[in-house]
């Protein structure tokens, strides 16, 4: 007897819904998209179609794991968690609370474990030393989004099913399906898009898949888009075409600040010519819709605050913020209503570079630093949760020498490596089917309002869910006892009961915990999140709980996304900021810069489709073919510098011998190596075998976007020679 379940991809942002047949062993024998989900419609990539794969990936842990030396040992749950509690404990005893850390990795952002237990969890460390991906990712779109509207999860995102021009720079939804922008399917919306008659411009220093589907590429030079968004705003003003979506705050400052970059100017900087960027700005405030939209090419880039605040400077300025087919605010169903203070960055400095935190945290780029630097504060205990720093870090081999140095650490991983390898003790989670699945952190990026919980599809035989490691590892950290969940169900309703117009307002906190549904914590907590949502049947708007999510296994599509202006600013003064004080003095950066030469070649990220970030290598359907770590590379350059077959590719940080791939989509002076890979040596089989290079052996930590911290990916200067040439030293 096989059954049937229906679950969400947790394994990249397009949140697409699967439909899986499992056979009495609950093994997976076939994953097909899910037709009847309303969002995703059935879309699934190669990556979806291989989870049945990846979970039953006899590499994946069973159980944890316990270092002595170089011999790692099974040992029970309790052992483990043991083992951790004395470690915290012997360092917390000798240097206090500021002597630990914790990374969180980007899966932490696809689990409820992650979403639900990771703030608690850093709370309980009582540490400054909190880092993530996020610094090595989006982290410049929090602070431009945070600063303009006043929250950093307040991002609009492109209305994809109703634009009539697309402009997207520095992304390539074809591979990745696309990131803060939550679209099953992009690839399908794209060409909806273009079906309709409008039209996509791609901004990219290759010509991507996604460009080949586009009506224009554009090559810009990277880490130049700043450049090229200002000669646009530039533009706008020059000939007057701005139609304001709304009131703001600033309007003079931005139009100040881009006299300072003309077409002509920005052109030679860019590679973009003059008359391209005098003409897009038409297109773009002629439209009778239009949206900017910027991803990770312009995020890991020197200038990525300054850039991805212009994106939205775009949108304003073209009367395409908050309105149907240009960039919008979703309102996703567990969208707490909570005021907070208006955002801000810098509250705090790290200790060794004096870097400022943003969201909380400190750059990923100064990681290594708060672990070598001896003094107060040195990181000395280390969390990770689902990340792979020593690969997806800049300068990620000196973060593995770091991580070896450290007293204690203890990683949450299904997977034994090049991060997990340096842990004193490794908890895995269970199978992907053994969890329950919300999507609290992307459903927020979403082109239409959506929601869709995946009970755990297969029962836990004994061991932890990873809410259940990580709520055992913040208990372990408060030196508290009980039940975690009840307290952060008590605390949510307490403050809900006394807050005018939460929808419960007066009502008894014990009543309502009791009206509660849900198996485990985790199911409880969504239940409370959803219900006091906007949709919530508590509060007042809808009838939304976690027994109507059940009810809809497919998903349930919540609408189109709607205009939200003003309700959703959290700024001071209720309004949009269009130049906040702390980016636009990130301007005379970029002006400086513009008299500087730039770098002769630099070399740029890429994603593959079968591909995702430092994993997922190891299941062999998905490593082949044009999945493979090799440098793209201009053919007019692997003639400049007579190279064949391989060459040596050296950096401030770095050097690395990697095979060549020759194309003409790349542009002359620009290189391209995807990162992650780097798995000679590695506990996984499959991955052992196809290991490739770490392209963050060649970034370099020191740089990095001022205004949030930002790693640079985009634009590391290199130099390229052939293999086997001797160097003059
Ligand atoms: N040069 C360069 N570097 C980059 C980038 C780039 O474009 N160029 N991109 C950056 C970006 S955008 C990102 S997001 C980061 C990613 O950086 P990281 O998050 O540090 O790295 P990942 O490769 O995503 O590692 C994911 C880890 O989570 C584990 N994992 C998978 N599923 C689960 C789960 O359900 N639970 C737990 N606990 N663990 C799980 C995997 O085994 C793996 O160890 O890399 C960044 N690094
Ligand atoms: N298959 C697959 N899917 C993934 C991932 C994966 O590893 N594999 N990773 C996931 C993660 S963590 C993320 S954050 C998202 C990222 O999603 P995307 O942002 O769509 O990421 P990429 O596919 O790397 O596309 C980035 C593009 O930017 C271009 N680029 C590089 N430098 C510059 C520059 O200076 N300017 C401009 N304009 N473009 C530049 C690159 O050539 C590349 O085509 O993808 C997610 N989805
Ligand atoms: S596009 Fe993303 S969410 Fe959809 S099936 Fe592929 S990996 Fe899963
Ligand atoms: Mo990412």
């Amino acid at each position: 007897m096989s059954s049937t379940v229906h679950r969400t991809c947790p394994l990249c942002e397009a949140v697409c819904g699967l439909t899986l047949t499992l056979d009495d062993g609950g093994h997976v024998t076939s994953v097909r998209g899910d037709k009847e989900d309303p969002f995703s419609k059935g879309f699934i990539c190669p990556k979806g179609a291989s989870l049945g794969k990846l979970d039953e990936d006899p590499d994946r842990l069973s159980g944890p794991l316990v270092r002595e030396g170089d011999l790692w040992r099974e040992v029970g749950w309790d052992e483990a968690f043991a083992a951790v509690e004395r470690g915290l404990g012997q360092v917390v005893a000798r240097h206090g609370r500021q002597s630990t850390g914790i990374y969180l990795g980007n899966p932490s952002a696809h689990t409820m474990a992650g979403a639900l237990y990771g703030a608690p969890l850093i709370r309980a460390l009582g540490t400054r030393n909190v880092f993530s991906a996020s610094t090595a990712d989006q982290m410049p779109k929090h602070v431009a989004s945070g600063l303009m509207f006043g929250h950093p999860l307040t991002i609009a995102v492109p209305d994809l099913d109703r634009t009539d021009f697309l402009l997207m720079l520095g992304a390539n939804p074809l591979e990745s399906n696309g990131s803060l922008c939550t679209a099953p399917d992009f690839p399908g919306r794209l060409k909806a898009l273009r079906a309709r008659g409008g039209k996509l411009v791609v901004v990219d220093p290759r010509r991507t898949r996604t460009a080949n589907l586009a009506d224009e590429h554009l090559f810009v030079r990277p880490g130049t888009d700043a450049y090229l968004l200002f000669g646009l705003v530039h533009t706008l003003f020059a000939e007057e075409l701005t139609r304001l979506s709304g009131p703001v705050n600033g309007l003079d400052q931005v139009r100040e600040a881009a006299k300072h970059f003309p077409p002509d100017v920005v052109a030679r900087r860019t590679g973009v010519p003059a008359q391209v960027i005098v003409r897009l700005a038409r297109e773009l405030a002629g439209a009778r819709t239009a949206a900017v939209y910027a991803r990770i090419g312009t995020c890991t880039a020197e200038f990525g605050t300054l850039a991805q605040w212009l994106v939205d400077v775009l949108n304003v300025l073209t009367g395409n913020l908050d309105r149907p087919g240009g960039a919008m605010f979703p309102m996703p169903a567990t969208e707490s209503a909570g005021r907070r203070r208006p955002y801000t960055v810098g509250r705090w400095r790290s200790r060794v570079r004096g870097l400022p935190e943003a969201n909380g945290e400190l750059p990923v780029a100064t990681f290594a630093d708060e672990i070598e630097t001896p003094g107060d504060g040195q990181i000395r205990f280390l969390v990770t949760v689902a990340g792979n720093p020593v690969l997806s870090a800049p300068h990620g081999d000196r973060l593995g020498r770091a991580l070896s140095g450290l007293d204690f650490m203890v990683s949450v991983d299904p997977y034994l490596n090049e991060t997990t390898k340096h842990a004193h003790v490794i908890l895995p989670p269970p199978r992907v089917l053994q969890a329950g699945h919300y999507d609290f952190a992307l459903l927020g990026f979403a082109v239409r309002n959506y929601a869709r919980y995946s009970p755990p599809a297969l029962p836990l035989d004994g061991q932890p869910s990873e809410a259940q490691i990580l709520a055992r590892l913040t208990l372990i950290a408060s030196g508290l006892d009980g039940d975690l969940d009840e307290f952060l169900i008590g605390q949510l309703l307490g403050k809900a009961v006394e807050t005018p117009g939460s929808g419960v307002e007066g009502r008894d906190a014990a009543e309502l915990r009791a009206a509660l549904d849900g198996r485990t914590g985790a199911e409880l907590r969504l239940d409370l999140m959803l219900r006091l949502g906007p949709y919530g049947e508590w509060a007042g708007r809808g009838d939304l709980s976690l027994r109507k999510l059940l009810d809809h296994p497919h998903g349930l599509d919540l609408g189109p996304l709607r205009p939200r202006l003003p309700e959703v600013l959290r700024t001071a003064s209720g309004l949009v900021e269009l130049a906040p004080p702390q980016i636009v003095e990130d301007v005379e950066r970029l002006r400086a810069r513009l008299e500087e030469e730039p770098p002769e070649v630099v070399l740029i990220g890429r994603r593959h489709l079968r591909s995702n970030n430092s994993w997922m290598h190891n299941v062999g359907a998905l490593v082949s073919g044009s999945n493979t770590c090799t440098l793209q590379i201009h053919p007019a350059d692997v003639a400049r510098f007579g190279l064949a077959g391989e060459a040596v590719v050296r950096s401030a940080t770095g050097e690395l011998t990697v095979p060549l791939e020759p194309t003409d989509t790349i542009m002359p002076g620009v290189v391209s190596l995807p990162h992650g890979w780097g798995h000679a040596g590695s506990a996984q089989a499959v991955a052992a075998a196809h290991p490739g290079v770490s392209a963050n052996a060649l970034t370099d930590e020191s740089a990095i976007d001022i205004p949030s911290g930002n790693a640079v990916f985009n634009g590391v200067p290199v130099s390229i020679s052939p293999t086997g040439m001797i160097t003059a030293q």
